[in-house]
């Protein structure tokens, strides 16, 4: 039976092993990833991989079996087994050395080597050991975050049919940043190899695109990257939060002894409260700076507030996190030393991880939440605010370089480096009436309730599933072996055959610039071979110039139609058209075009006899197309009163003759030649044109996944070819 696997870097369990080391115990985490996956994986028909959270030479041989049995039978686990070595290389290497701080911005942070790249392929390998382990055909697989990032392809080379999602955590950076890191081209090529690749944000999912177009030259289309083996697609699943968890707490209100002790000694006092991992990508030194400015701009509150700071310990292990919680105490006492009085410390500094209770509590009573992180690639804290805000009451002071920001416009949005504008926001927010209070609150909660973390999974997992049935549904309309057998019988026992065939993209790859796009020894043999049969005539269709089609194809036994059927050259004769050629309107429009080339770097114009194509297939993406719609606008003047039509193709827009039309020129050729087979292939929309105009038991094929009025598709040019081998051969 096909079931779901989900892999993660951590599994969503704790394992204690006491130091006597002859028992261990399993506790079941509840961070959001784990909450989030919790009604799926529990339904009984999913596993779950990943690293069990401590060193392989921490759990005796004795106890590995023991462990494994209870994780598997209890939890729906697999751990991957990883050494204190592993831990340092993978994790802490390449994992937070290299891609956490690159993909929040720290660019000084960010450190490459080929050692550091060799561990983190190494370290996803142990998962895919695993993996083979349990997977099967038809499941499906959810990765989760930056640790992953090569695992979607390295599982779809060695299972095609399996049916995979990954999910990034944290943001991906704009491709100015991206393209910085040496690896670029395989990290992005493992993420391809997913079928849905999800981000927290929609400028997370354009970087990510803009970067596939720019490093790898791959296209997309309305978020849909087609690979050679499947489409991947990217989309927006901004997470959420157990919602129900932290309004039902709040609702109760377990505030521990510790908490009325705290809340006692506030006494009356606002709070503003600040509750991370002590990370630096969250902005806790610049945080404190901030607050020292709210307080050197706005003397009355001295006194009257205090800095609740929390900052959990993370990756203690490495050095830059050790540095940082140093910069932070330092900060602290700073702050402290010069602005406290008797009886009042502004900041209250935690550097140690709090219970849930308790944090709901300080949620529940703080009277600000100031969350300025400087790169995040979400933000839950500010959402658990929210739910826990049950009684409507509190203001929130958020980074706009948060992903929650897009969701949040209710909150003061803020640039996390400027001093004065979060003193200001602060203010603001202490401030601000109970009335606007409840609007805003109440605004922030529909929106949290709605998009639950239980949403967002059985959100991402429905998209997955849609869209591998959609995928199928497209196979169906894909030439299938039985279909090509039926052709090359249909073709075996015709008396006279007609092969009419495009040629960029139908019989060569497209390549970036049109004169790179030359024919190769199998087309010549395969063409020959077609040719040489004296039931058949095959002809080319391009909207190629004569020079090129004479040139590459003049010698052979065919027939060519150049300029999207403005010329006939039929075998053995010269080249005609039977068009009235008018070509006046061609010198007006040149200096048009020449302007584009010189606003558009890398595109450039191809002159043919009777128009014009302007290629921008070598232009950066956005900029051409912008510069293809306004010059469309400007063309739209002319075609009114000149002889001329526009035509989309392939990363080209071409000007020629209205009357020209390779379904014209086709409809032309079927009457003359009474062919009893007729097979017609094409790439793009131009082609159309053809398959609208054949008979009906025609064979028509389309190349690429998309809607066509031709009766096949099929994914590439080298299907076509593997399609003329089998009909050569049969001969
Ligand atoms: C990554 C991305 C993205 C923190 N201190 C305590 C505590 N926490 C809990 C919070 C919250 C969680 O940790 C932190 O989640 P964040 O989303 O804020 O940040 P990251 O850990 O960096 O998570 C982030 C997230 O993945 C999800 O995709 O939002 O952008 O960086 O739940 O409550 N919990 C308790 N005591 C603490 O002291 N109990």
């Amino acid at each position: 039976m096909a079931k779901t696997i989900f892999i993660s870097n951590r599994l969503p369990v704790s394992i204690g092993i006491p130091e006597a080391g002859d028992s261990f115990s399993i506790t079941a985490s509840i961070g959001g990833l784990a909450t989030g996956l919790k009604t799926v994986h529990e339904s009984g028909k999913s596993l779950w991989i990943g690293w069990n959270g401590i060193a392989s030479e921490s759990i005796p041989d004795s106890l590995r079996i023991e462990q494994e049995k209870e994780l598997l039978s209890d939890f729906g686990c697999i751990p991957v087994y990883f050494n204190a070595s592993t831990v340092e290389t993978f994790y802490e290497g390449y994992c937070n050395k290299t891609i956490w701080p690159l993909f929040h911005y720290f660019t000084e942070k960010t450190q490459w080597s080929d050692n550091l790249w060799e561990d983190y392929v190494t370290g996803q390998k142990q998962f895919l050991d695993v993996l083979r382990t349990v997977i099967g055909p038809n499941d499906t697989v959810w990765i989760h975050d930056y640790q992953l990032m090569l695992l979607p392809n390295m599982i779809r080379q060695e299972f095609p049919e399996v049916t995979i999602g990954f999910f990034l955590h944290i943001p991906f950076p704009s491709s100015e940043i991206f393209r910085l890191i040496p690896q670029r081209k395989q990290l992005l090529e493992g993420l391809l190899g997913a079928n849905l690749i999800g981000f927290h944000t929609y400028d997370y999912a354009r970087h990510f695109i803009s970067c596939t177009r720019r490093i790898l030259g791959i296209e997309s289309n309305f978020g849909r990257i087609a690979m050679p083996s499947h489409v991947a697609v990217v989309d927006t699943f901004p997470m959420g939060i157990d919602y129900e968890r932290y309004s039902d707490a709040s609702k109760e209100m377990i505030a521990n002894p510790d908490m009325n002790v705290l809340i006692e000694k506030v006494a009356g006092r606002k709070i503003i409260l600040s509750v991370d991992r002590l990370d630096y990508t969250k902005g806790i030194p610049e945080r404190i700076g901030a607050f020292k400015a709210f307080l050197e701009t706005n003397g009355e509150y001295c006194g009257k507030v205090h800095l609740v700071l929390i900052a959990a310990p993370s990756r203690s292990g490495v050095e830059a996190y050790q540095n940082l919680q140093k910069e932070v105490e330092e900060l602290v006492g700073h702050v402290n030393g010069k602005h406290a009085h008797m009886g009042w410390i502004p900041i209250w500094f935690f550097c140690r991880p709090f219970s849930f209770d308790e944090l709901v509590s300080l949620y529940r009573v703080s009277d600000v939440l100031l969350c300025t992180p400087l790169r995040d690639g979400m933000n839950l804290v500010v959402k658990e605010y929210i739910a826990a805000r049950t009684d409507r009451r509190g203001a929130i002071v958020l980074s706009e370089t948060a992903g929650a920001a897009s969701e949040l416009g209710e909150a003061f949005l803020v640039n996390p480096n400027d001093n004065a504008a979060i003193a200001h926001a602060i203010l603001q927010a202490l401030e601000m009436p109970e009335a606007i209070q409840a609007d805003k609150m109440s605004a922030m909660q529909k929106r949290i309730m709605r998009y639950s973390v239980q949403k967002w999974s059985h959100d991402f997992l429905d998209r997955l599933k849609n869209l591998c049935e959609q995928t199928e549904r497209f196979k169906q309309r894909f030439m299938k072996v039985s279909d090509m057998d039926k052709l090359v019988a249909a073709y075996r026992s015709a008396g006279k055959r007609l092969l009419v065939l495009d040629y960029d993209g139908t019989l060569v790859p497209l390549a970036s610039l049109p004169s790179q796009a030359i024919p190769d020894l199998q087309l010549y043999s395969l063409i020959e071979k077609l040719s040489a049969d004296p039931k058949n005539s095959v002809m080319i269709i391009s909207g190629r110039k004569k020079q090129e089609l004479d040139e590459w194809f003049g010698m052979m036994n065919i027939t060519l139609s150049a300029e999207h059927g403005l010329w006939l050259r039929e075998r053995g004769s010269d080249w005609v058209t039977s068009l009235s050629i008018d070509d006046s309107w061609k010198k007006d429009l040149l200096p048009v075009l020449e302007a584009y080339v010189d606003r558009t770097p890398g595109s450039f114009i191809e002159e043919k006899t009777v128009g014009f194509a302007w290629h921008y297939r070598n232009s950066e993406p956005e900029l051409a197309e912008v510069r293809l719609n306004e010059l469309r606008e400007t063309l739209m003047g002319y075609i009114q009163n000149h002889p001329m039509s526009i035509l989309s193709g392939s990363k080209v827009l071409e000007l020629r003759d209205a009357n020209a039309s390779k379904g014209t020129v086709l409809k032309k050729l079927i009457e003359r030649h009474e062919s009893d087979f007729i097979l017609c292939a094409g790439d793009d929309t131009t082609d159309e044109d053809m398959f609208m105009v054949l008979p009906d038991l025609s064979w028509s094929i389309r190349i690429g996944e998309t809607n066509t009025k031709a009766a096949y598709n099929m994914a590439s040019y080298r299907d076509i070819r593997v399609l003329f081998e089998r009909i050569t051969a049969t001969e």
